[in-house]
């Protein structure tokens, strides 16, 4: 039904070219209002017809904070029925011995989603059109237009009442925000580099047991493989740049594979690996943050284009979901007026997302620095026994982040909180004992 008293308002998002997160954002506005809203996805290239992400993984976790996205716009069962479940890691040691750790309690499942199936389910909308091909060349910040620059090379000016800048970790819409007076902008990029290689199917099987998520902790690399739909895993090494250059020729990647992680050879194959090795250059990962995270009532920034994450929380597609989600139910709360949705946005937002940007940094710089395979499960054996002891006290931080909404700010207080509460627990414990 069309609702008359109040004029439709034109919401633009820009960007989702790789998980349509913006689709989805638009979407869940539009599955309530549907004649409020009409919205317009425009994106650099489609998706769908990319066959590969050059350079980007292809691999994204799926948890509570996402799902709870996807369920408020009716998509959760479409989107959840192409991921495989992963109730554990695997942790391989040298010696090859693999000792399973499960993440939470049965059910506490994260979601492998593979970033071409995510979701392309936004033209089932009827007020939301997906363009392709569109690339935003600049926008005004007084007046909303935005300059497109077509495929065929024409240009076009379209007006908006409300921008979604989703357009990723160099975000073409933020660039904007830099001019502003009081906008604060940092990006760091970590000293390791990313590299993908694939374990093919053994007779039509998954080379490795396939709801796990396996890791070779190896102090300063890593390497984790994650299965695909298509019984392949993808095994995705992580190493400090200069380790990258140090390794130049087919043997030599032979000869790493053989000292760190030599169970894998065989699975991933010598031939291949000495091939695949070289295929691309090794990723960068980047960190970004910023605030605000709104432009007067005109413009917001959602996703990796308001805070892009490394990669070692896996929460980076979980987060930028929960954008959407608070972004809503904050416009339920302030009567979808822009002028006050936006800055409560930043306000409540801003905390939360820099808290998931610290804890995924935190994650890196602590598997860098001392996580091999021993150490690595007695972490988690503490962190799971006390939680066992004293259920409601002592929740593992990776419970509140993964399987709850609890906000990551507040997420990051409580731990802070419990550990002095455990060292008090073991300072006492040993004083009683002298
Ligand atoms: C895809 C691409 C172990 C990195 C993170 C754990 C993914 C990742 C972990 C990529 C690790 C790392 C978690 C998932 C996931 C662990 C997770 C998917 C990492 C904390 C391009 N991470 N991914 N954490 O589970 O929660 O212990 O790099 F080695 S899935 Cl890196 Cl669950």
């Amino acid at each position: 039904h069309t609702n008359y008293t109040h004029p439709q308002k034109k919401t633009f998002c820009v960007g989702g070219n790789t998980i349509h997160l913006v689709t989805v954002s638009a979407c869940m506005r539009l599955a309530r209002h549907r004649s409020r809203y009409s919205a317009i996805v425009r994106c650099l290239m489609d998706i769908r017809q990319a066959k590969i992400v050059k350079g980007r993984s292809i691999n994204l976790a799926l948890s509570h904070r996402g799902r709870q996205a996807l369920k408020q716009v009716g998509m959760e069962d479409t989107i959840v029925s192409k991921g495989i479940p992963m109730h554990s890691r695997m942790i391989h040691s040298l010696n090859g011995t693999q000792s399973p750790i499960p993440y939470g309690k049965k059910g506490q499942v994260t979601l492998l989603m593979q970033r071409l199936d995510t979701p392309h389910s936004a033209e089932t909308y009827s007020t939301t059109k997906l363009n392709f091909a569109h690339k935003l060349l600049n926008w005004s910040t007084e007046t909303g237009a935005m300059t497109f620059l077509r495929a065929d090379g024409t240009k076009e000016e379209i007006q908006a009442d409300l921008i979604v800048g989703c357009d990723g970790a160099f975000s073409a819409i933020r660039k904007q925000f830099l001019r502003q007076s009081r906008f604060n902008f940092s990006q760091t990029y970590i000293p390791h580099g990313y590299l993908e290689l694939t374990m093919p199917p053994i007779n039509g099987e998954f080379a490795m047991k396939p709801n796990y998520l396996h890791i070779w902790p190896r102090n300063t690399f890593m390497m984790i493989a994650l299965p695909n739909l298509d019984k392949t895993f993808t095994c995705t090494l992580f190493m400090p740049f200069d380790e990258f250059e140090n390794v130049t020729t087919g043997d030599q990647v032979i000869e790493f594979f053989q000292k760190y992680f030599p169970d894998t050879i065989p699975l991933i194959g010598a031939d291949a690996l000495k091939r695949d090795y070289f295929r691309l250059p090794a990723q960068a990962m980047v960190s970004v943050k910023c605030s605000p995270y709104h432009l007067s009532d005109k413009c917001v920034l959602m996703g990796d284009a308001a805070h892009a994450v490394v990669p070692f929380y896996g929460q980076g597609m979980n987060a930028g979901f929960e954008d959407c989600l608070v972004f809503n139910e904050i416009m339920d709360q302030l009567n979808e007026d822009f002028s006050a949705v936006l800055p409560e946005y930043t306000r409540v937002r801003v905390p939360d997302d820099h808290a998931i940007a610290d804890l995924a940094m935190y994650n890196y710089v602590e598997m860098r620095s001392h996580v091999n395979s021993k150490w690595f499960l007695f972490r988690k054996y503490v962190d799971n026994t006390l939680h066992m002891i004293m259920p409601r006290t002592v929740i593992p931080l990776y419970t509140m982040v993964t399987f709850t909404r609890t906000r990551y700010h507040e997420a990051v207080k409580r731990w802070h909180w419990q550990d002095k509460v455990r060292n008090d627990i073991v300072h006492s414990s040993l004083y009683k004992g002298l």
